[in-house]
């Protein structure tokens, strides 16, 4: 067994022994488990973390005399404010498909809980019709690539193995869902991709605070509560579960970093990869996609530019973060002069992301959120769930890695192209408003085919449609499909 006096004293030290007080009443394998647990928090950080995070409201520095819109590559590679070289770009991110430079990287540790579905949220039935899971959804992209660009010869470990990989996987995963996670790729056979080209690993994990004590919670009278450490985690998680290793091994330079929420996500997008690989105003480090705001309030960080130690830099302000006034700001035509949205679709370069992971000194800001976390109650030792906001859970976010950058673009896309995330149970970026938009852009994708699509006195489509990653995963690549002339009024159809 772990040393107990040593571990007892430690906590006494930071002020945590309270962690300990139901200890006598554990089983053997419990005292070990929860002194295992404790062994592996970092507890010299936690009376920081607590005066600065749990204690405090750190308001976040903003220079607002610097702080400007970002630039981005619109849409409309035509667009007079910007144009830029489309087929340029593209054929150098095909170039680079081709040679097997990429890997897709899925970050899926949160926790889902707005939605209230029981599971891992990768595993939610997302297709319209088919109720495909969203894994599957990505899986299909993947196989719709290697089948597209021919990725079939790619250099494994060191004994130079040729495998019929395609485009490497990599999940990250939670101590929340990783085996449920895992479970789900086996029993649906990994929905036909090769098991040595999906790489799961998981993400750090924080301890959860009490708000009014600025204690550490427990989950159980053995078991310390925990929240995973945000997707900002990944940088080092990468690289301690030897997937960074793996994709250097594999030939892999660049990664395509999605969230798991988006069924719409275009994983290889060789314009994106040409750009951010070849812009003359890219350090191929770390770059994003963006979406014009809807509207000030629209739940996206925001794409910014500042000034930061003597230089100009990118950056991201969530959208809690952002100051309201900001974002309500208008140009003289009514635009949203703040209008560039995040959607967390990045390119990531491996040789930043290793950059960073492997330097003692790196480590992004913390963000902090006031959530309802059930925890055991110190005097009675009863399980307490909470109705209102207990705690504070800390979170690291991926997108502070930007202004690290020595230089960083932005590329706009398209909102029905890309973006109709289930993040909700109902109302916006729920299950309904996803499989809406995917219907719209089935049929805008059909409509350049030529077949008819029946609408009703809107303007939406009349019918529910869904298209396969395997039949297309773009217009272009729809135009060589079998398909009807037209589509049935009322009628759901899977392509
Ligand atoms: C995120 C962005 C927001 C905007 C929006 C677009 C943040 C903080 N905000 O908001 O600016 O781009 O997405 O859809 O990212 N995750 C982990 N581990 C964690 C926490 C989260 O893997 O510890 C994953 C989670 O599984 C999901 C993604 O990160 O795939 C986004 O997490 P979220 O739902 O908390 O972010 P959201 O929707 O508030």
């Amino acid at each position: 067994m772990l040393e107990l006096n040593s571990i007892r004293t430690k906590l006494a030290s930071v002020k945590q022994d309270h962690l300990l007080r139901f200890f006598d009443e554990l089983s053997s394998d419990g005292k070990q488990a929860l002194l295992t647990q404790i062994a592996s928090l970092d507890l010299d950080a936690v009376p920081s973390l607590i005066e600065t995070y749990v204690k405090n409201k750190p308001a976040l520095q903003l220079d607002l005399a610097t702080l400007e819109p970002a630039t981005y590559y619109p849409y409309n590679h035509r667009a007079p404010s910007r144009p830029w070289d489309h087929d340029k770009y593209t054929t150098i991110g095909e170039d680079i498909i081709r040679k097997g430079e990429i890997a897709a990287f899925v970050v899926a540790g949160g926790q889902g809980s707005r939605l209230g579905f029981d599971g891992p949220k990768g595993c939610f039935p997302a297709g319209c019709i088919t109720q495909k899971p969203l894994f599957q959804l990505f899986a299909e992209q993947l196989l719709a690539a290697r089948a597209r660009y021919g990725i079939h010869h790619v250099r494994v470990g060191p004994g130079s193995t040729l495998v019929n990989a395609g485009i490497p996987w990599y999940i990250m995963t939670s101590p929340l869902n990783h085996k449920a996670t895992v479970a789900f790729f086996e029993k649906h056979s990994y929905f036909g991709l090769s098991p040595t080209s999906v790489r799961f690993f998981q993400q750090g994990v924080l301890p959860s605070f009490d708000l009014a004590t600025g204690k550490i919670l427990l989950s159980s009278k053995g078991e310390v509560a925990t929240n995973p450490d945000g997707h900002g985690g990944a940088i080092r998680a990468l690289d301690l579960s030897g997937a960074l290793d793996d994709m250097k091994a594999r030939g892999v330079k660049h990664i395509s970093y999605f969230q798991v929420d988006n069924p719409h996500v275009r994983i290889v997008d060789p314009t994106f990869i040409g750009l951010h690989a070849a812009a003359p105003d890219s350090s191929a480090q770390m770059s994003s996609k963006m979406l014009p705001k809807v509207a000030p309030d629209e739940k996206l960080g925001v794409f910014c530019s500042m000034q930061r130690q003597g230089r100009r830099v990118l950056d991201v302000i969530e959208y809690s973060d952002m100051p309201a006034d900001l974002s309500a700001q208008r140009l003289p035509d009514g635009s949203l002069r703040f209008v560039a949205g995040s959607i967390a679709i990045h390119m990531l370069s491996v040789a930043m992301v290793e950059k960073l992971a492997r330097n003692p000194a790196f480590s992004l800001p913390y963000h902090r959120a006031e959530k309802k976390v059930p925890f055991i109650d110190l005097d009675s030792g009863q399980p307490v769930s909470p109705t209102t906001n207990n705690a504070v859970k800390l979170e690291r976010f991926v997108f502070d890695a930007i202004p690290l950058c020595e230089g960083s673009i932005v590329y706009e896309t398209d909102r029905v192209e890309e973006f109709a995330p289930i993040k909700n149970a109902s109302g916006t970026d729920s299950v309904e408003s996803s499989k809406r938009l995917q219907t719209i852009r089935a049929a805008r994708w059909l409509e350049r085919c030529g077949v008819a699509i029946p609408k009703d006195a809107a303007g939406e489509p009349h019918c529910v449609l869904e298209i396969s990653p395997l039949t297309a995963t773009s217009a272009d690549e729809l135009k060589g499909a079998k398909l009807p002339a037209a589509i049935e009024r009322g009628s759901a159809v899977v392509l």
